[in-house]
């Protein structure tokens, strides 16, 4: 939790995968892949939700295969984290571009957690001369919100915060819900902050237009094949601590870290190569993401034991 929001995740990673393997003092090639696959390995674990986080790493290190040296190697691993790193900086700025086109001068908008580039698409609506404001929620347990308000401070926005559960009363003077995402699946469901799918079901309800704002290296490639995402359930103490519930014996205190939307709920996502409804999700995983089919059979086969 010391780096937050799917997009910082990956670009760790990466940055973590290509120091590891500039520091890594190994004579054979094998000891290398077997070094950086344990690394990878460690990274992935760290968070299950953020698709970007298992892309990013498979980005980097999808060089090392080919590779006829250490050096030849280590090489392609820096090559690859530097190149991830930049167009994902990259992939920020053009979404904030695109997404800020779909907020209008005198808008009030809605987003929930910190999404970095959920909140470039704010920043550059009132950099272009929006005249806007913005409803922030606290996003309990973690106060992810307490972020999200002072970098809207900064940027001379005015917000107003409210808890998490003040969202139906204050909808109706919403024009515009934008969220990030942890990770998007096949049939354009988006996964983010618990919490998210509340908020989209109340703007839903009030017919507010939620936008999803999502680099494409956040499209999770394996639930083409059925495999789901998994929700973070984080400890119970982050949300009531250890001493209050330890006494109540009947009670068991739950603390998922997300949840999914259904993209019924989804009116557009924003990627850096175009806003796009949630039902062509596939076609991002297909086409952006460089993941072939003959990948999804190899896991199939993996997960499954069958060839075929
Ligand atoms: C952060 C969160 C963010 C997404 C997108 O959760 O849910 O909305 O990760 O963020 P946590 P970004 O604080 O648990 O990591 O747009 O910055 O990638």
């Amino acid at each position: 939790m010391e780096i937050r929001g799917a997009g910082r995740i990956a670009r760790a990673a990466a940055g973590a995968l290509r120091d590891h393997a500039l520091g890594l003092k190994v004579s054979s090639l094998e000891a290398f892949r077997h070094e950086m696959e344990r690394a990878a390995e460690t990274l992935v674990a760290t968070r299950p939700t953020a698709v970007s986080l298992p892309n990013a790493v498979h980005i980097v290190m999808s060089g090392i295969s080919g590779a006829k040296s250490v050096e030849e190697a280590r090489a392609s691993v820096v090559q690859r984290a530097e190149a991830f790193i930049r167009s994902s900086q990259n992939a920020v700025g053009r979404i904030a571009e695109f997404g800020a086109r779909h907020i209008r001068d005198g808008d009030t908008v809605l987003t929930h957690c910190n999404s970095e580039v959920a909140l470039a698409c704010i920043i550059e609506a009132h950099r272009s001369g929006k005249d806007i404001e913005v409803f922030a929620t606290e996003v309990r347990p973690r106060n992810q919100g307490l972020i999200t308000i002072r970098t809207l401070n900064d940027a001379g926005i005015h917000t107003n915060f409210i808890v998490d559960s003040a969202v139906r009363s204050f909808i109706n003077k919403i024009d515009l819900v934008i969220v990030g995402a942890d990770a998007v699946t096949v049939n354009g469901a988006v996964v983010n902050k618990i919490g998210t799918s509340q908020v989209a079901h109340s703007a839903h309800e009030a017919r507010v237009n939620l936008l999803v704002a999502a680099e494409t290296y956040k499209f999770a490639p394996r639930t083409v094949i059925g495999e789901l995402i998994e929700i973070e359930e984080r400890p119970p103490g982050e949300v009531l601590p250890d001493e209050i519930a330890g006494a109540l014996k009947n009670v068991t205190v739950r603390n998922p870290a997300f949840d999914v939307t259904p993209p019924e709920y989804v009116d557009l996502i924003v990627t850096e190569k175009g806003a796009i409804p949630p039902q062509m999700a596939y076609v991002i995983i297909r086409e952006h993401l460089g993941w072939e089919i003959e990948e999804f059979n190899k896991v199939f086969a993996i997960n499954t034991g069958h060839e075929d």
